[in-house]
């Protein structure tokens, strides 16, 4: 794909201009960032967990300036791979910090299944309240009270946003369900549902969630593959592959992946904020936060 405008994120004139920039990748591709090589923290799924999000950032290096601003002295870009809200406490707050940064140029944002969803209703679709959405709605009818404009700035940036982020000359793909090597730098309704969904048949367990198949497993594709999701322990690198969300919301940890250094860092949650479907292996992790949870 042709080199476009939005390689000159790092040019300060860009940055002042960075809505004619959003409006040119929504023609060309905006998934196609591989100009962009970082570095990059990639956070996993936040679902309102802005607490855990603020010790985070702080343990990254990151700083807060004025008006929605975010820096870092490496310049470095922290990346969301979507599931910003639902569940948690804080999810209209961490949607309008996300979208602060992200408009302001130090952030990217791909939206999971539970953002597609508020998207959805937003536009006057049906769709279930429930599963965390019900909390969302409510706190976001509140922000449009206060900022009126909110809801529709929201619409548009679930909306406006790539289904997935191709970054570093093709080294790294951030996809909140995750992504197949095969569809990698194409877009359409397969890729779309992929990065939304994970690797899903159609099918439901007997418990009614739906069935998702292992593609991390086979997947053999040279750029790495950063995504959530589905909360697992670790998070560990399955060929070339790391699921990095660890269940904040229910109690487990929130997990950034620095790129290209590949070194996990994490927080313990403050509080198991959903208890329908904890993992496992939250149930079983020892109550409080550790000494240190950075790990390599
Ligand atoms: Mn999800």
């Amino acid at each position: 794909m042709a080199n476009f405008a939005i390689n000159s994120f790092a040019d300060e004139a860009a940055q002042s201009d960075h809505r004619a920039d959003k409006k040119l990748t929504a023609v060309k591709g905006a998934f196609d960032l591989r100009q962009r090589k970082g570095p990059f923290d990639v956070v996993g799924d936040l679902h309102g967990c802005t607490a855990e999000l603020d010790e985070l950032l702080v343990k990254l290096g990151y700083e807060r300036r004025a008006a929605g601003k975010l820096g870092h002295s490496e310049a470095r870009t922290l990346i969301f791979l979507g599931d910003l809200g639902d569940r948690g406490p804080h999810s209209a707050q961490a949607f309008q910090q996300v979208m602060d940064w992200v408009e302001a140029g130090d952030a990217l944002y791909t939206p999971g299944n539970h953002c597609n969803k508020l998207m959805r209703y937003l536009q006057g679709r049906h769709v279930q309240l429930t599963q965390g959405l019900e909390g969302t709605v409510a706190q976001v009818a509140m922000k449009e009270e206060m900022t009126p404009g909110f809801i529709g700035r929201l619409r548009a940036f679930i909306e406006d946003a790539p289904p997935y982020l191709w970054l570093d000359e093709g080294r790294l793909v951030v996809a909140h369900g995750g992504i197949k090597a095969h569809l990698i730098g194409r877009d359409g309704s397969d890729v779309r549902r992929m990065c939304l969904y994970g690797d899903i048949t159609g099918e439901k367990n007997s418990d009614g969630t739906p069935v998702r198949l292992d593609w991390a497993q086979h997947y053999r594709g040279d750029a790495a593959i950063v995504y959530g999701h589905t909360p697992v322990s670790g998070p560990e690198w399955v060929n070339h592959t790391i699921n990095v969300d660890q269940g904040c919301v229910f109690g487990g940890w929130l997990t950034a992946l620095r790129w290209p250094e590949r070194e996990v860092v994490q927080v313990r949650s403050h509080e198991k904020y959903y208890t329908e479907r904890t993992p496992e292996f939250i149930r079983e992790a020892p109550e409080g936060a550790k000494e240190d949870e950075s790990s390599n």
